[in-house]
C-alpha cells in the first residue's frame, strides 16, 4: 500500500484488548498470532494483491457479540475490516494496516424459509454454495450465481453488490433483498430483516448498506427472495467471428427466447486460450478458434417448450450466419462442463503470477473496445508476449446481457510501467464514453479516489457525508471507498 499512512487516531491493539475480547468470546471466535502465516489467509486477498498485518481475528458466532465488538472497537478507536469469504476483486475485504479483522464466518445458520413466497432468511456469513444447495432441496434458487459460490458469503455479497451470472434474468440485489440485519459501528443493531415485498414507509434504508462494502455497518442477516427452481436448463457454448455479431445475437435471443433467457455471457479469444491451458486435458467444446465466445442459457418450466424455441432459434441463427459453430449440453454434465469454461476464465487469467483487473459498464455498442484499447496500447510499448516480457495477455469477457466487461490482465509480474499505462488510461477512457469504472466489483481499496470518473461531487459529497454520519469515528473499513 504505497500511498496510503496509518491514521494515528487509530489505537494500537494491547493486552487489555485482547483481555476484553476474551471474557465473551470462546476460543474458536478468536484467532490472536503474530505469525504471517497463520493469518494469511484473512491478510490476503484473493488476487494476491492486498495484503494487510493484523494480527487479531474475532469470528463472532452471533448478532450480539458482532455488537459487543463494534461498540467496544468505536469507543476505544480500534479500527476493524468486515470480512466474508475474502473473495473480493478491489481490495475490500482484508486489512491496509492492524486493523482487527471481524470474519462473519461463524455465522452461518439459515435461520428461517417459506417455500410460498420464497422467502428466504440467513446468517451473513453461510456460504453461498450452502444457500443454493439449500434451496435447490426446496425447490427453489438462490437468485445470484458467481463463479467464487464455494467460497463467497451470503452477506460480503450484499455488501459488494455483486451481480452475477444471471442477472440478466433475476435482478439486481438492490431488488431482491428484501430486509438486512446490520450492526451499526456505535453497537445498535438495524433488526429489518422482513419479509415483504413491498414496503413503503419512508427512506428505503437497506438499500444504503447494499454495496457499502462494510463502511458503514455490518451485514450479520440477510433475507432475500428467492426464484422457483426451473424444470428445465439449457446451455449452449458459441464461436462467433465479431463482436458486433455478439450484440445481433443477443438481440435476437432477447426477441426470440424471451422470457427462459437466463444467461448471456462472452468471453474473447484470449480468455479461452488462458482457460484452455488452464483447464488442460479437459476438452474444448468446439473444433475451431473464434475471435469470440458467447454462452447462452436458458431455464423455463416446461423443457419440450424451451427446446423448441432454442431449437428455432438456432437453427435460424445458423442460417443467418450469426453463429459459426456451436455446442448444446445434452444432458446436465454437458452443461456443467459448459459453464466450467465461463467460470474458470477469472483463475485462468490469475494463474500466471498475477493480474490487474477492470469491471466496467459500457453501451453495449461500446462494450469491447476498451479492450481493443487497452491491447494495443500494451502491444505499442511491447509488454505482451514470451517471457521475459511481462504481460502474457490481455482478454476481455462478461455479461453481454448487463453491459458489464471484465478486463484481465495476466501479468508474470506485476510493474510500474504496466501501472503506469493502464491508470489512468483505462479510467479515463470509461469517462469519456459515460460507462462506470465498477460496474460489480466495487470500489475498495483499488479504486478510491478514482470514483470521479463515473460520480460526480455533489455525489461523491453525499457520499462522504453518510459515511461520516454512520461512522463518526471512521473505524469501519478504513483508507477505502470514499
Ligand atoms: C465473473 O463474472 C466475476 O466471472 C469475476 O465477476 C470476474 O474476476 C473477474 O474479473
Ligand atoms: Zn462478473
Amino acid at each position: 500500500y504505497p500511498k496510503v499512512k496509518r491514521n494515528p487516531d487509530f489505537k494500537i491493539l494491547d493486552a487489555d484488548d485482547l483481555k476484553f475480547f476474551q471474557t465473551f468470546l470462546d476460543n474458536d471466535e478468536l484467532i490472536h498470532s503474530s505469525i504471517a502465516e497463520e493469518t494469511a489467509s484473512f491478510n490476503q486477498d484473493w488476487m494476491k494483491k492486498y495484503r494487510g498485518q493484523s494480527n487479531l481475528i474475532l469470528l463472532p458466532k452471533s448478532t450480539e457479540k458482532v455488537s459487543q465488538i463494534l461498540k467496544y472497537c468505536n469507543e476505544n478507536k480500534l479500527a476493524v475490516v468486515p470480512q466474508g469469504g475474502n473473495t473480493d476483486l478491489v481490495g475490500a475485504s482484508v486489512p491496509v494496516f492492524d486493523e482487527i479483522i471481524l470474519s462473519l464466518r461463524n455465522m452461518n445458520k439459515i435461520r428461517d424459509f417459506n417455500h410460498v413466497s420464497g422467502t428466504f432468511k440467513c446468517d451473513a456469513g453461510v456460504v453461498m454454495r450452502d444457500a443454493h444447495k439449500f434451496l435447490h432441496d426446496h425447490d427453489h434458487i438462490f437468485p445470484l450465481d458467481l463463479p467464487s459460490r464455494n467460497n463467497c458469503q451470503v452477506g460480503g455479497v450484499v455488501s459488494t453488490n455483486a451481480g452475477g451470472l444471471n442477472l440478466l434474468r433475476y435482478g439486481s440485489l438492490h431488488g431482491n433483498v428484501l430486509g438486512l440485519e446490520v450492526v451499526l459501528p456505535n453497537g445498535e443493531v438495524i433488526s429489518n430483516i422482513n419479509a415483504l415485498r413491498k414496503d413503503n414507509t419512508g427512506y428505503d434504508l437497506k438499500q444504503l448498506f447494499i454495496g457499502a462494502e462494510g463502511t458503514i455497518g455490518v451485514i450479520t442477516g440477510v433475507s432475500i427472495l428467492a426464484a422457483a427452481k426451473p424444470k428445465a436448463l439449457n446451455a449452449i457454448f458459441i464461436g462467433i467471428d465479431s463482436f458486433d455479431t455478439v450484440q445481433n445475437l443477443f438481440l435476437k435471443a432477447k426477441n426470440e427466447l424471451s422470457e427462459i433467457l437466463s444467461a448471456f455471457e462472452f468471453m474473447d479469444r484470449g480468455s479461452i486460450e488462458c482457460t484452455i491451458e488452464y483447464l488442460k486435458d479437459m476438452p474444448f467444446p468446439l473444433k475451431n478458434q473464434h475471435n469470440f465466445y458467447v454462452l447462452i442459457e436458458t431455464s423455463g418450466s416446461m423443457k419440450k417448450h424451451d427446446d423448441e424455441k432454442l431449437e428455432a432459434f438456432l437453427s435460424s441463427a445458423l442460417e443467418t450466419k450469426l453463429i459459426s459453430e456451436g455446442n448444446l449440453a445434452k444432458n446436465e454434465e454437458e452443461y456443467n462442463a459448459l459453464w466450467t469454461w465461463r467460470k474458470s476464465v477469472p483463475p485462468a487469467c490469475n494463474s500466471y503470477g498475477g493480474m490487474y483487473k477492470y469491471d466496467m459498464s459500457l453501451e453495449l455498442k461500446d462494450l469491447y473496445s476498451v479492450s481493443e484499447a487497452v491491447t494495443k496500447r500494451l502491444n505499442a510499448a511491447g509488454l505482451i508476449g514470451d517471457a521475459p516480457k511481462p504481460v502474457v495477455k490481455s482478454v476481455g469477457y462478461g455479461h453481454v446481457g448487463d453491459g458489464n466487461i471484465h478486463l484481465n490482465i495476466a501479468v508474470r509480474e506485476f510493474t510500474k510501467e504496466i501501472e503506469n499505462l493502464l491508470e489512468p488510461f483505462v479510467y479515463e477512457y470509461i469517462a469519456s464514453k459515460r460507462g462506470s469504472i465498477s460496474a460489480e466489483h466495487g470500489v475498495g481499496f483499488h479504486k478510491k479516489g478514482h470514483l470521479h470518473y463515473s460520480r460526480s461531487d455533489i455525489e461523491i459529497r453525499f457520499m462522504k457525508d453518510i459515511r461520516k454520519h454512520y461512522d463518526p469515528n471512521g473505524i469501519l473499513n478504513p483508507y477505502k471507498y470514499v
